[in-house]
C-alpha cells in the first residue's frame, strides 16, 4: 500500500515566503512519493477571531497559492476542511480520548494564549490539537510533514490514536512523523526574532506569494539587519543576516558557504539587492499564477468540489467504523 501523507494550511492570508519554504515547496515534491491530501484548515483558523470576509477569500487564495506552486490535483486530493465534516466529528470523539494533562502540556497553546490570557483564549484553541489528530487519523495518513512546531501534536496524534485502538480495537493507522530539514523556519525581515506569520501586524516584515517586484524590493531593502556587518551565517550573533541568508539559499540552492564567499567583502546594500532579485525572480511564476486563478475562481471551485468528494469518500467510511466500534448510533 502506498504512503498517505497529509498536511494543511489555515485560510489566515495569502500564504506567504516562509509557508512556501516551510510547506508548500515541501510538498509539491511530496506528491510525486506519497498520496496526498492538502486540506485548507478553515476550522483551526477559526480557533482565533476572523472576519468572515476574509476567510472566504483567504481559503481561495490558498487553494490559488496550493495550484500556483505546482500541487496537481491530478496527484493530490485539495479540500476545504469544514465541507468534510467527518472532520468536525472525529475531533470531537479525539476530545473525549484526549487527557486535559496532555493538552495541557502543548506548548503552543501556551504561546499563542500569551497574547489576550489563558482566561481570554477560545476552548477552540485549547483543543484544536485534538482536532488536528482527527484530521490526520482520519485519513489512514502514514506520513505527517512537520516543522519543529507542529511535532507535538502529530506526537499527540500518535497518542491519541494509538489510545483508541487500544481500547476500542484496531481502527487508526498510527502516522510518522517527517521531519522538514534545518533551516526551514523563515523568521520575520522586521522582526527577525518572530517567525514570518500571516497574522503578523508588521506587514513589511512578510512577502506575500503575491507581492509584486517592487514590494518585495521594497521590503527586503527594509529588512532589519545586524549590528556588525559581513555576509556571514551565525543563527545566534547575526539572526537577521542568518534570517537573510536562509532565504537565499532557498532561492538559489546555493549553499551557505558559496553566499558567504559570494558576497565576501560586500556590505548589505548590495546583499539585499541581490537577495530581492533572486526572491523577485522566483517568485514570478508563482504570483502570475495566481492572478490567473483569481481571475479563473471556476477552476478553484473544480479543483476544490472533487478535492471534497473524494476525501469525503474516505471520511465517510472511517467515520462509520469508529462509530460501530464506539457502539454510537444504531447499526
Ligand atoms: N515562518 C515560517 N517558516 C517556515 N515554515 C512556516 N510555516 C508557517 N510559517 C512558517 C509552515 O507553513 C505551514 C502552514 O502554516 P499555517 O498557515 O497552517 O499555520 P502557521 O504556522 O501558524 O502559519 P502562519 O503564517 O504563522 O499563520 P498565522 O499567522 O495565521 O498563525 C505549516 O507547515 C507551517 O509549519
Amino acid at each position: 500500500m502506498q504512503d498517505l501523507l497529509f498536511s494543511g494550511v489555515k485560510p489566515t492570508g495569502m500564504p506567504h515566503l516562509g509557508n512556501y519554504i516551510g510547506a508548500l515547496r515541501q510538498w509539491v515534491t511530496l506528491q510525486h512519493e506519497y498520496e496526498c491530501y492538502f486540506c485548507i484548515v478553515d476550522l483551526h483558523a477559526i480557533t482565533v477571531p476572523q472576519d468572515p470576509k476574509n476567510m472566504r477569500q483567504g481559503t481561495l487564495d490558498i487553494a490559488a497559492a496550493y495550484l500556483a506552486v505546482g500541487l496537481d490535483p491530478k496527484r493530490c486530493n485539495i479540500f476545504i476542511q469544514s465541507e468534510v465534516p467527518e472532520h468536525t466529528e472525529l475531533g470531537w470523539i479525539m476530545g473525549t480520548i484526549a487527557k486535559m494533562g496532555e493538552m495541557e502540556r502543548m506548548t503552543q497553546f501556551k504561546d499563542k494564549s500569551k497574547k489576550g490570557g489563558r482566561e481570554r483564549s477560545g476552548l477552540g484553541l485549547f483543543a484544536y490539537p485534538a482536532l488536528m489528530a482527527a484530521d490526520i487519523l482520519l485519513y489512514d495518513t502514514t506520513i505527517v510533514p512537520v516543522g519543529d512546531d507542529q511535532t507535538q501534536h502529530v506526537e499527540l496524534t500518535r497518542l491519541l490514536g494509538k489510545r483508541f485502538n487500544d481500547h476500542f480495537g484496531p481502527t487508526f493507522t498510527i502516522p510518522e512523523l517527517l521531519i522538514q530539514k534545518h533551516g526551514a523556519r523563515i523568521m520575520s525581515l522586521a522582526h527577525p526574532e518572530q517567525k514570518m506569520s500571516k497574522s503578523d501586524e508588521s506587514k513589511n516584515g512578510v512577502i506575500m506569494l503575491d507581492d509584486d517586484a517592487d514590494t518585495i524590493r521594497h521590503k527586503i531593502m527594509r529588512a532589519v539587519t545586524d549590528s556588525d556587518s559581513g555576509i556571514t551565517y551565525h543563527e545566534e550573533k547575526k539572526p537577521a543576516v542568518a534570517n537573510l541568508m536562509t532565504i537565499y539559499h532557498h532561492m538559489t540552492g546555493e549553499t551557505l558557504e558559496q553566499i558567504e564567499k559570494r558576497f565576501t567583502g560586500k556590505g548589505y546594500g548590495d546583499f539585499k539587492k541581490s537577495l530581492a532579485e533572486v526572491v523577485v525572480e522566483h517568485l514570478a511564476p508563482i504570483t502570475k499564477k495566481i492572478k490567473h486563478y483569481r481571475e479563473h475562481p471556476q477552476d478553484l471551485m473544480n479543483v476544490l468540489d472533487h478535492g471534497r468528494d473524494a476525501a469525503r469518500h474516505v471520511a465517510r467510511e472511517k467515520m462509520k467504523l469508529v462509530r460501530d466500534r464506539m457502539g454510537l448510533g444504531r447499526n
